[in-house]
Parts: structure tokens; C-alpha cells; sequence
């Protein structure tokens, strides 16, 4: 039985893109719904996960099962390893300089609002800025609504073009001395917008701005080097780059790291407690109060070397060329308009069909086996700003094939044809 230590990425995933050989490492993906293959398109919401993942977490808990960092016998130290272990795999999948700039975190929303009550609540105060942008999921917009509340500090917001790119003169204006952090998604997740981070970051810094950069929907889909991007924290969620739910990691910057405040108070983030004074735990186990997701980091462990296997260069070049297939694909719709044509784009086409409500379009395609998400993906400002209650969204990954864009677009003709 494979163990949760050597589970590893499978061998040779390979010389080729042999897309149908990845595949049979995804289980879900071999079934049928409502009598039709599955197409799974909705990989922004979460992707499927590969046999090495849930080994890796059945034999956690069928054999390694234990609390970390306590126990004294050889099963804490075992799962302590393999928990320490995924730290090491993350803080690589990341060129993280140290693995204590690592912490874990539930997903990407628990790091968001862990840094808006750690950092945000000690350095944030009234009349000072948090600038965010106009395509941010929900989760890096009301953490800092919720900052800004609480200590009078004003939300900036830096709008997009009709393409759905940033304004990068806008971005440049709303940096000011008031300014305490800029927080900005690297990929959007309603339009797949990829962002400039690594200029946005220069500017802020140029200014004294720390930077925060969402990677939920980008650990996925590129590479992502928190030294070259330079950026101070950098989240994402284990579910959505092939590991399981629950588990997520937040990077920061050691010092910034060490200046800040513990969020939540328990044990293990702690050195000694006395009723009159506790003292805090070295980093990052100030930040990981309580229990951890030890499966979860295990697993997410594994996927993450799985996803390195691949090779994150090549997965955004298959990708890149599926994004282009079914962007034509789709032009061809009759009626149909895609929202977010960024240059820069990844993995996400979403789009509105005239005269047919998005949730009626997702319904319909899901009885043809397509799964997608239909609605405001969590971004209602973005819908706002392109007018429009909802979209269609198909979301890739690098399992997806042509033949499953195909056959997105023969139901979406279908749709057509029920509502004319
Ligand atoms: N930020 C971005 C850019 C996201 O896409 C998501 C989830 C989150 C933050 C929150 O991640 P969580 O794991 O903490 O929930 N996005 C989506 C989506 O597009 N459809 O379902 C979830």
C-alpha cells in the first residue's frame, strides 16, 4: 500500500501531453451523469483529485493516524513528519526561501482574513486605505470591508476596461501615503483575467505598500514564484490545485510574519501560558491554532508534487491551446458573448447567451453531462460592472480535452435550439 510519505507524483507524466494516460489518474472523471459522460467545466469551483491524493489520505488515516507536534509516541511522530513533510513540499511548490513562511490555513478565504485581522487590525487605522480591485472574488473584498468598518479605513477599488483588464493608470493614482496594503487576485476567477502582479507589486513597494495576491485561481494554472513576484503574502485553497477541501496555505514574508499579531488564541501556537502572561509560539505555529487538517496537508502535500510533476509550464501550454479551441469554439454560438477578453487570460470562459438565463443554460447543459457554473461565481461586482445578473462559466484544467469542448458547444447549440 502506498504510504503518505512516498506517495509521489506517478513517473513520466511525461515526455508528451498524454492527456488520455492523465486522465486515468482522476477517477471522478470516469463516470456518467444523467446517462451522458461526464465533462467536468467547472474546475475553478474545484478540480477533481488524482488516486495519489486519496491514497495518500486513506493511508494517513488507516495507518499514521495521530495528532502532530505531541506525542511521544512513534504514530505523532510519524504524522508529524508527514504533516512538517507537505510544509517542505508547499514552501518548494511556492520558492519559498523557509518553510516557516508557510502556514496553514483553511483556503484561501481563512488566509485573506487571517492577514485583514493579524496585519489589518494592528497596522490598519481611520483614513488609512486597503486598495483592492473591481474583479476580486468575495472573499478578498469583505474581509477588508469588515477592516474598514471596524477602524474607519475607506476601500479603494481599481476598475477594469470592458476586456476585463485592470487600469493600470487608476492603480497608480489610488497608491497614495494613505495606502496600507493593495490585495489583488493573480488570476480572476469570473473572467480569467491574469493580472500583472509582479509590476503591481513593484509599484506598491516603490511606495513603502505591502502586497497580498489572491492565487486561488492561479496556483492551479501557472507557476508561481512568491521570490520572483516579490509579493508579501500569497494564498491559496488545497481544493482547487487537486488536493482536498478544508486546507489552504498562506505565505508571508518571515518579517512581516513575525511583526504581526497571532489571530486565533490555542494550543500550539503558543510557548508557555500562565494566567498572568502567555507566550507565542515561533512562526508559523503562531498562526495554526488548535488541531490542524493533518489529512489535508498530507494530501495537499502530495498534490502539489503531483501538479510539479506535470511540469506547470507545460500544463499552462496545454491549457492555453484548450483556452484558444474554445474561445473559437464558443464565437461560433449563435448569440453567445464572452465576458472577459483579457490578453492575458487563463483557464476561464464565461460568457452570457442572449435571451436565456444563465441558471437555464447550466441546467440544460448539465442533462448533456456538461457540469459548469452558472451564476456570479462569488464576484457580483463584476457582473454589475458588465451588466449582467449572471454567466455561464466552463472552467478548465489540464485533464479537459478538445472532444469535451465540443461537446460544450454541440449543447450549447442545443440550448439554442430549445429557446431559439
Ligand atoms: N479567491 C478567488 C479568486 C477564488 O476563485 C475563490 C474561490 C476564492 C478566493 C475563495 O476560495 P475558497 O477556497 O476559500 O472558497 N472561487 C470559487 C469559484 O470561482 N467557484 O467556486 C469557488
Amino acid at each position: 500500500m502506498i504510504t503518505a510519505r512516498d506517495a509521489r507524483a506517478p513517473e513520466g507524466a511525461g515526455a508528451l501531453w498524454d492527456v488520455e494516460r492523465i486522465r486515468k489518474d482522476f477517477p471522478a472523471l470516469h463516470q456518467q451523469v444523467h446517462g451522458k459522460p461526464l465533462v467536468y467545466l467547472d474546475n475553478a469551483a474545484t478540480s477533481q483529485k488524482p488516486q495519489v491524493v486519496i491514497d495518500a489520505i486513506t493511508a494517513y488515516y488507516a495507518l499514521e493516524n495521530s495528532n502532530v507536534h505531541r506525542g511521544v509516541h512513534l504514530l505523532s511522530e510519524q504524522a508529524t513528519q508527514a504533516y512538517e513533510g507537505a510544509r517542505a513540499r508547499v514552501q518548494r511548490f511556492l520558492n519559498a526561501a523557509e518553510s516557516r513562511e508557510i502556514v496553514f490555513v483553511r483556503g484561501t478565504t481563512e488566509g485573506i482574513n487571517l492577514v485583514a485581522q493579524s496585519y489589518g487590525r494592528a497596522s490598519v487605522g481611520a483614513g488609512d486605505e486597503i486598495v483592492i480591485s473591481a474583479m476580486e472574488h468575495h472573499s478578498n473584498i469583505v474581509p477588508w470591508q469588515m477592516l474598514c468598518a471596524e477602524k474607519g479605513a475607506v476601500l479603494r477599488v481599481v476598475p477594469i476596461d470592458d476586456a476585463g483588464e485592470l487600469r493600470l493608470d487608476e492603480y497608480a493614482r489610488l497608491l497614495t501615503e494613505r495606502t496600507k496594503l493593495v490585495a489583488v487576485a493573480h488570476i480572476s476567477n469570473a473572467l480569467g483575467t491574469v493580472n500583472p502582479v509582479k509590476g503591481l507589486i513593484e509599484l506598491a513597494h516603490a511606495r513603502g505598500v505591502p502586497v497580498l495576491v489572491d492565487g486561488a485561481q492561479a496556483a492551479p494554472h501557472l507557476r508561481v514564484d512568491v521570490r520572483d513576484l516579490d509579493c508579501d503574502f500569497y494564498v491559496f485553497s488545497g481544493h482547487k490545485t487537486l488536493g482536498p477541501t478544508g486546507i489552504g496555505v498562506l505565505y508571508g514574508k518571515a518579517g512581516r510574519l513575525e511583526r504581526m499579531p497571532p489571530w486565533q488564541g490555542g494550543g500550539d501556537m503558543i510557548a508557555s501560558v500562565t494566567f498572568e502572561k502567555t507566550t507565542y509560539n515561533a512562526l508559523p505555529y503562531k498562526f495554526e491554532a488548535g488541531t490542524p487538517h493533518i489529512a489535508g496537508v498530507i494530501g495537499l502535500g502530495v498534490a502539489l508534487d503531483y501538479l510539479s510533476g506535470l511540469g506547470l509550464e507545460r500544463v499552462a501550454a496545454y491549457e492555453q491551446d484548450l483556452l484558444a479551441y474554445g474561445t473559437e469554439a464558443l464565437r461560433a454560438v449563435p448569440g453567445l458573448r464572452i465576458i472577459g477578453t483579457a490578453k492575458e487570460k487563463a483557464s476561464v470562459l464565461s460568457f452570457v447567451l442572449d435571451g436565456v438565463h444563465a441558471h437555464d443554460v447550466g441546467t440544460i447543459l448539465d442533462h448533456a453531462g456538461v457540469a459548469v457554473r452558472a451564476g456570479h461565481h462569488c464576484a457580483m461586482p463584476i457582473m454589475q460592472r458588465f451588466g449582467v445578473p449572471a454567466t455561464v462559466r466552463a472552467s478548465l484544467a489540464f485533464y479537459n480535452t478538445r472532444e469535451e469542448l465540443d461537446a460544450l458547444v454541440a449543447a450549447l447549440h442545443e440550448v439554442r435550439g430549445i429557446f431559439g
